[in-house]
């Protein structure tokens, strides 16, 4: 990482009066949850996640789809926030507005303390049924049932209530976030391939509209283009920052 831009963005932090941050899975990679491009292991190895993340894919085979997510679920249920999830709770006492954008299902943010946490993507840990939506009481989710419950009130099939692709996101959040790209003056890029819309697209409304985009991820190659790019991983870079802006000893954010 260059430590000029990390001087130049502790600046662009401190002067904030609206910072606007987007996480992807790539912040909860060093918490032990894989990203979500990363190619699967074990009984899932001969998928792509894309191809399983769909409505299609949980019709030809609602048992199979089901239990990827019971894998997931257990796996999020077992890893706890990491340093990177901690600064950003951290920031929300700092910075005269923050707004959390996540496309993670994880919920890692809220564990960490984030108080307002914008979901995209929706939540793992939640379920819903397929053909209306009903929420599903987590009570009446057997994890180690590979069958999906059925909707105490319609029958259908219990899913996870998570937005798949071809699905539209979920109207207030994706208003709120679409409001905070307009309103802020630093918007900060943070562990996402950028390859999926619209959330991709949030970066280039707040850049439109004058703020500074700035990226942190250790792939140059990630799709989302920021006026300052900082190169490595989140849970350390974050803290680093943190300790620039403020001086704070990084530590602090390592519990
Ligand atoms: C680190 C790190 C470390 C590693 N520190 N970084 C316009 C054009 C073309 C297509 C479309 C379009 N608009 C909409 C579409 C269709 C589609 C889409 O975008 N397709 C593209 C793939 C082409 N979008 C949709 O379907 C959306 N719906 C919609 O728009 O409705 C209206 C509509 C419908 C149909 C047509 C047109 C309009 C819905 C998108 C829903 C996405 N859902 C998923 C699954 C959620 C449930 C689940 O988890 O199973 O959300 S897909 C998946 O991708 C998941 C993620 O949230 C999302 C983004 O992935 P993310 O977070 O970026 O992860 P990775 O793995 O890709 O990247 C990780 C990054 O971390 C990497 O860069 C690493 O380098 C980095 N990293 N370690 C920091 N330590």
């Amino acid at each position: 990482m260059n430590s000029n831009d990390l001087q130049t963005l502790a600046q662009l932090l401190k002067e904030s009066r609206h910072l606007a941050i987007l996480t992807g899975a790539g912040i909860s990679a060093e918490s032990g949850l894989p990203t979500f491009r990363d190619p699967l292991t074990g009984l899932w190895a001969n998928f792509r996640p894309e191809d399983l993340a769909t409505p299609e894919a949980f019709q030809r085979n609602p048992e199979f789809v089901w239990q990827w997510y019971v894998d997931r679920r257990k796996m999020a249920n077992h890893v706890r926030p990491n340093p990177g999830h901690h600064m950003i709770a951290w920031l929300a006492d700092r910075i005269p507005k923050l707004t959390l954008i996540t496309q993670n299902v994880d919920g890692l943010h809220q564990a960490a303390g984030s108080p307002e946490v914008i979901e995209l993507h929706g939540n793992i840990h939640r379920s819903k049924c397929f053909l209306y939506g009903h929420p599903i009481e987590v009570e009446l989710v057997d994890e180690n049932s590979i069958k999906p419950p059925e909707c105490p009130e319609c029958g259908s099939l219990a899913r996870p209530d998570v937005v798949w692709f071809g699905e539209t996101l979920p109207e207030k959040e994706l208003t709120e976030a679409v409001s905070a790209a307009c309103s802020a003056d630093l918007f900060l890029v943070i562990g996402t391939s950028g390859v999926v819309n619209p959330a991709a697209s949030l970066s280039l409304t707040a850049r439109n509209l004058g703020a500074t985009v700035a990226v942190i991820n250790p792939d140059p190659g990630a799709a989302i283009r920021g006026s300052l790019f900082l190169k490595g991983n989140s849970g350390k870079i974050l803290p680093e920052l943190a300790a620039e802006t403020w001086g704070i000893d990084p530590s602090l954010f390592m519990k």
